[in-house]
């Protein structure tokens, strides 16, 4: 793997501990965090870092962490590829902010018509940007019942789309996210989707069930979108049995559903693809990517059919900051990096990496109840020995050990027992490999 995107303050890609974790410096902040801070903004990993990139994490105290999160699947390229760090650097001296609906600038357009080139679809489209994956959501949703009139909008279980009130409905799990917040916005329906591992059903199968209850619940007529994400992340990364997306795809279709695909997480090269649309070739009329479009800088965008996206008057998109120049800069750069580096490849040897280890692993651990994933976002669903129960306890308890051991693992799922591997695309296998040996460690001690 060349170190060519490992950039940042020349880190030595290690694994180095030198105090317990978190460490008397990383407790000394966090305890001003719990003094200063909302409580309701959680830490998964209560160290404090000074530095960042390839993959790892050095805390104020010295300690280098092997970081298989990439801060939720955001920082593929790197927390400080040198192309972003150049571009951001260049833009900062330029000027910071003008507000693009009030006078726009070139990196705006430049992202959009990049996004516009390499989102799957060939027919014209048009893109818009904002800051964040929830914001991406709700308006691709303004979107969508703008162009069909209509209201309802079709999640699926295991779903998660944001926080913000529209989308803060849209999730399948009370805990961490709504509890006590509603009310949430009306219109918002759940159907099944498909979960192999755990319901057995054909691809056929699985779509035809969630179209059935749609049809029952709401009535297609009144859908204005049906919005999914290709791999389920926050719900456990749940890949749909093969069908489910081109079945829904061509339904929504058929119906004059606006087909929405949700790449917040999967998107750029995650998967191995540049989008994980593409593995099955399918082509959602509007897309959301967001997360590891722009290196670490706050950015998301819409992208979708021209006649959907232009359907909404003049000044019904827009955000002070949406579309930031900064971020537009780092955004060109990145996708640059993706390209030149030929990260997708590298996602699938990642891929490889974790499946093969775990596979193997598995043979002497049936706790270890699926391993899937494509590209470099890869799962491990825990269960209770001898059975399909999950084992939220075990996953809580690996992500511990692991994070004592020097290496930040992500949880997630429906019922907490997954353990997700979202590495950086520039962390070389020598680290990953460390590192998937200390949840190795984690699963034999427990
Ligand atoms: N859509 C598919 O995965 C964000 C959530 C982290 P924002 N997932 C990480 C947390 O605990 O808040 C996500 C996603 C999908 C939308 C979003 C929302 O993206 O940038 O967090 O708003």
């Amino acid at each position: 793997m060349s170190t060519s995107i490992q950039g940042g303050p020349s880190l030595p890609q290690e694994r180095k501990l030198v105090t317990a974790i978190p460490g008397p410096k990383s407790q000394e902040i966090l305890a001003r965090k719990n003094a200063a801070v909302a409580s309701g903004v959680g830490v998964a990993l209560p160290v404090s870092i000074v530095a960042a990139g390839g993959g790892v994490l050095v805390d104020v105290d010295g300690n280098s962490l092997i970081d298989l999160g990439s801060g939720i699947a955001v920082t593929g390229v790197g927390n400080s590829a040198p192309r972003v760090v150049e571009a951001v650097k260049q833009q900062v001296e330029q000027f910071t902010h003008t507000c693009f609906t009030v006078t726009p600038y070139e990196g705006y357009i430049a992202v959009s018509e990049k996004l516009n080139e390499l989102i799957p679809g060939d027919f014209e489209k048009r893109s818009a940007l904002f800051n964040s994956g929830a914001e991406a959501v709700e308006n691709a949703i303004k979107v969508a019942r703008h162009y069909t009139g209509r209201n309802a909008v079709v999640v699926f279980d295991h779903a998660y789309h944001g926080r913000t009130n529209l989308t803060m409905g849209m999730p399948a799990k009370n805990i961490p996210y709504k509890d006590g917040f509603g009310p949430f916005a009306p219109e918002v329906y759940r159907v099944p989707t498909s979960y192999p591992y755990r319901d057995g059903l054909s691809g056929a199968e699985a779509a035809a069930n969630a179209i059935s209850q749609i049809d029952k619940q709401v009535g297609f007529n009144n859908v204005a979108a049906v919005i999914i994400e290709p791999i389920q992340g926050e719900g456990g990364f749940i890949a749909p049995a093969p069908g489910v997306l081109p079945a829904l795809q061509q339904w929504a279709n058929e119906q004059g559903i606006v087909f929405i695909l949700d790449e917040v997480q999967t998107g750029f090269a995650r998967t191995g693809d540049m989008f994980a649309a593409q593995h099955e070739g399918v082509v959602a009329d509007i897309v959301t990517t967001a997360k590891g479009i722009a290196g670490g800088l706050p950015l998301s965008a819409v992208t979708g059919r021209a006649d959907i996206m232009d359907s909404a008057h003049a000044g019904g998109l827009g955000g002070t900051y949406a579309g930031n120049p900064i971020a537009c800069a780092a955004a060109l750069a990145t996708i640059e990096t993706y390209e030149a580096e030929n990260l997708t490849e590298r996602a699938n040897q990642i891929g490889a990496v974790i499946t093969e280890f775990f596979t193997t692993l598995q043979q002497s651990d049936d706790r270890i109840g699926d391993i899937r994933g494509r590209g470099a976002m890869q799962a491990i669903e825990l269960v209770e020995s001898g059975s399909k129960a999950p084992n939220p306890a075990l996953t809580g308890a690996i992500a511990k050990f692991a994070a004592d051991n020097g290496v930040l693992v992500l949880t997630c799922g429906t019922y907490g027992n997954v353990i997700r591997f979202l590495p950086a695309l520039a962390i070389s296998d020598e680290l990953l490999l460390e590192g998937l040996q200390v949840v190795a460690d984690a699963l034999a001690a427990n």
